[in-house]
């Protein structure tokens, strides 16, 4: 089974990744790796802590040769940003007796909790005495070392001609009037490529641009909305036969693991609880010759999962990212350990992180599709596994010629009888 960990904290040495259970003969493009590490550092609104870092993946194991060897990948992505916090993260004990080490620490102290983020529960939970054991694991940093393992995931898609693209669709309240539905996910992908917040929609950009600007210039930040969009989909990925093995809930959970995500949303479903079933299902008509199974179908309010599986539509996964709770204006809060009133604590940050988020969903994504392809499709090699899928897409492409054979043959007795 495909998995994967990661550790590291957000101003640590380094982050981890390890990804474990990829079959065995996948080529690995390290410049897609780097680009996509790349493009989640971009993104309008985000803090100074972007200029310090140039995140790149250097993969430790489990490749040879550029090719994967079937053995666990450990990906390294380093922080450069820890040579200012070199005593403050330090691994061994530090001599707080030192001038250089005192100043650090007490730059750097946390003494007030920010609602809405980890620091609170987390500092409870593992009886902590500094804030900061808390705030480093829990930060969003730790998603380059996702992107990294999706990128890998997404180019064993490719292999199984399954393409994916992102884009966010939502800035605060201003939503883009772009419908990716007739795109292809190439088309997307371009449109979104030159945009400061991989947002297809040229008109709309520069007005959640200008939000961005006045809430970073009153304190203030922004959540979002990605959708997530893979085309290519084999019918029958993940299952109906087990809870923990639907896909929207292996999806969902994906997302929802995300830092600041809390919705998640298949196709129109937020808007199809409100209709009637006969407008909400998507109706089935027979092939047409072109599609790449037995049937066609003229909607996909579903987002291309039906019973806990892809159908072979489009999958289209829509998720919610909340505003980032560090504020410049600071929220009541109460002080560490005291429990004193307080207004909450401010360390640097983004104001707005859908752009960057926007390619974290896309990883995440990529590895729950990569995993669910493997679990179907049996995992040690890639000629194994590309040569399943495709006769498994081959058979259901076939299942359509019985009843057009049947067809054939009633023309002929009909033909006959004449
Ligand atoms: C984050 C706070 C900021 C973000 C960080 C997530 O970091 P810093 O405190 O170092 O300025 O920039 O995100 C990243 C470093 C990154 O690479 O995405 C937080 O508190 O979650």
């Amino acid at each position: 089974m495909l998995r994967f960990l990661t550790s590291g904290e957000s101003h640590g040495p380094a982050l981890v990744a390890v990804l474990d259970g990829m079959p065995a003969g996948l080529s690995v493009d390290m410049d897609l790796i780097n680009a996509e590490m790349i493009r989640r550092q971009k993104g309008y609104g985000r803090g100074a802590r972007q200029k310090i870092e140039t995140d790149t993946a250097n993969i430790l194991s489990g490749v040879r040769h550029g090719v994967t060897t079937g053995a666990p990948i450990a990906m390294l992505i380093a922080n450069r940003d820890f040579e200012n916090w070199n005593h403050v993260m330090s691994v061994t004990p530090i001599d707080e007796r030192s001038q250089d080490v005192a100043a650090q620490m007490a730059k750097k102290e946390i003494k007030r909790f920010r609602p809405g983020h980890a620091d609170l529960a987390g500092t409870m939970k593992f009886r902590q005495s500094d804030i900061r054991d808390v705030l480093e694991r829990a930060s969003a940093r730790e998603t380059a070392a996702r992107v990294a393992v999706g990128a890998l995931c997404q180019q064993l898609l490719a292999e199984v001609q399954i393409e994916i693209a992102a884009h966010v669709i939502q800035v605060g309240d201003i939503a883009t009037t772009i419908d990716s539905d007739p795109l292809d996910l190439y088309e997307l992908d371009t449109m979104t490529e030159d945009s400061e917040l991989f947002c297809a929609d040229e008109a709309t950009e520069p007005k959640m641009i200008e939000l961005i600007k006045k809430n970073w210039q009153e304190g203030d930040s922004l959540g979002g909305v990605v959708e997530v969009l893979a085309d290519g989909m084999p019918v029958g990925l993940g299952s109906y036969t087990q809870w923990d093995q639907k896909l929207d809930g292996l999806i969902a959970q994906a997302l929802i693991s995300v830092q600041a995500f809390k919705a998640v949303e298949f196709g129109d479903g937020v808007k199809n609880a409100a209709l009637p079933g006969t407008q909400v299902h998507d109706a089935l008509y027979p092939g047409d010759g072109e599609s790449r199974f037995p049937f066609t179908r003229k909607t996909n309010h579903a987002g291309g999962i039906e019973g806990g599986m892809s159908n072979g539509q489009r999958l289209k996964v829509r998720a919610y990212m909340k505003p980032l709770p560090t504020l410049r204006k600071g929220l009541p809060s109460l002080s560490f350990p005291e429990y004193q009133e307080d207004t909450a604590h401010y360390e640097r940050s983004d104001v707005c992180a859908i752009a960057a988020a926007s390619i974290v969903c896309k990883a995440m994504v990529s590895f729950v599709l990569a995993r669910a392809i493997i679990d179907k499709f049996g995992g040690d090699t890639m000629t194994d596994l590309t040569r399943a899928v495709k006769q498994f897409n081959e058979d259901c492409a076939a299942a359509a010629k019985p009843s057009k054979a049947k067809a054939t043959v009633s023309v002929e007795v009909e033909a006959e009888l004449e």
